[in-house]
């Protein structure tokens, strides 16, 4: 059976994800995984998890293994709308619908928004899985870059002055970038809005690590300062409660919000009832909030461990950012050095990073890696930072020989 010539022309243009291709090889016991980004295993609360799940299925089993509706568990709901609050989002229920991950949020924002050669500006570097659901619907993109501050707003504004029509979509991921580690400024958010009001776009702000802060101070989400409904934000419980549970949420202006509803309906009906259920029970209980800061601390240390290894492992002409938060550090390596073909050598000394071109529309970033720093214990952090500063060493020797 021929299959290539019967696929559309849309999924002709899709790309298999060097994250999710990594995941396989990674999953072996002996690689240690800076790749994925993996919550830590041993972070997930199984006991509580346990109870309130029994609870469950003890006092509200009829409703949690029915189908629900397409927005989500209304009291999910709810809480999605109180939890952003903290980042100065004035949201209510109405304007929340419970995703199956913000992966499916982001699918299906593109879906709806975008028609083939819409022009979607994003960040050079930008998160892989954001830019394979926009890639799918056959948008083209435009790379704007960051400094330490995120985003450059003045480079924005020269790129879509030079365009012949305004972009149709801004995808961010302001907070810890996936998968660069930065942190977008107030002044940025703010002036980001202002140019969506200006040239006529939408943002799509996608939030996973927010709550995730281990130094420095809290910003206020993009959202927070769009009086228009023009913002579409999404944030998850994969990175502070499971990402098994597929569980997160998008908030957007009620009239958008119903179309999102009519796509979700043909994608996955509703999203996972029984785990809608868990979750909420779990936050009922107050337990996420203590979650949360037992994780800070935990990834606190990683962070730091990480950062120490490289120090002391990692061959001169290599650098790297100092996140404040997130799940990532960005590592750069002398210009001569290709991560991406450097990777089979890493694999032979069983230790695993994304290669940097990966988050690159245009192939940039060849001498830079994505480390995530959640997933191995600090041991092996310590080792497998040791190993690849072996491999860098290697390469660099190589080259001056
Ligand atoms: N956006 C970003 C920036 C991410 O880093 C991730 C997960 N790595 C996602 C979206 C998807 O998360 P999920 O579908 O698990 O909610
Ligand atoms: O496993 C995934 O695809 C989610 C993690 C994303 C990432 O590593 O950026």
């Amino acid at each position: 059976m021929e299959w290539e010539s019967r696929y559309s022309e849309r999924a002709r243009g899709m790309k298999a994800s060097e994250i999710r291709e990594l995941l396989r090889l990674t999953q072996q016991p002996d690689i240690i995984s800076f790749a994925g980004g993996l919550p830590s295993p041993e972070s997930f609360p199984t006991v509580d998890i346990a109870e309130v799940t029994t609870h469950i299925m003890l006092t509200a089993a009829e409703e949690a293994l029915q189908y629900g509706t397409t927005e989500g568990y209304n009291r999910l709901r709810e809480y999605c709308a109180y939890w952003s609050k903290k980042e100065g989002i004035e949201a209510t229920m109405d304007n929340v619908v419970i995703t199956s991950g913000s992966q499916q949020g982001l699918d299906i924002v593109s879906k709806i928004l975008l028609d083939p050669n819409d022009v979607v500006i994003v960040e050079a570097p930008s998160y892989l899985g954001g830019l394979g659901a926009i890639r799918a619907y056959q948008a083209s993109f435009t790379a704007v870059k960051m400094d330490d501050e995120g985003l450059m707003m003045d480079q924005l504004e020269d790129t879509i002055k030079k365009m012949n029509h305004p972009p149709k979509l801004v995808y961010t991921v302001p907070t810890f970038q996936n998968p660069a580690g930065v942190t977008m400024i107030e002044k940025r958010r703010k002036k980001l809005v202002d140019l969506a009001h200006d040239y006529d776009f939408v943002i799509m702000e996608d939030n996973p690590y927010g709550d995730l802060r281990y130094s420095g101070d809290p910003v206020k989400a993009i959202k927070a300062f769009d009086d228009e409904g023009r913002v579409i934000y999404t944030s998850t419980f994969s990175k502070i409660f499971s990402p098994g549970m597929r569980l997160a949420w998008i908030i957007g202006h009620e009239t958008f919000i119903r179309k999102f509803v009519i796509a979700k309906q043909s994608t996955d009906l509703c999203t996972n009832s029984f785990v809608q259920r868990i979750l909420y029970e779990y936050c009922r209980r107050d337990l996420i909030e203590n979650h949360i800061n037992k994780i800070r601390e935990i990834y606190r240390e990683k962070r730091d461990v990480m950062l120490e290894s490289l120090e002391e492992y990692f061959p001169e002409g290599c650098s790297w950012t100092r996140p404040d938060g997130g799940l990532f550090l960005w590592a750069r390596v002398p210009e001569y050095i290709d991560t991406k073909v450097m990777i089979g050598e890493a694999i032979k000394e069983r230790v695993a990073y994304v290669h940097g071109a990966a988050f690159f529309v245009d192939g940039s970033g060849t001498n830079t890696m994505r480390l995530c720093f959640s997933y191995a214990s600090n041991e092996k952090i310590r080792e497998g930072i040791k190993r690849l500063g072996r491999v860098i060493e290697k390469e660099i020797k190589a080259h001056k020989a």
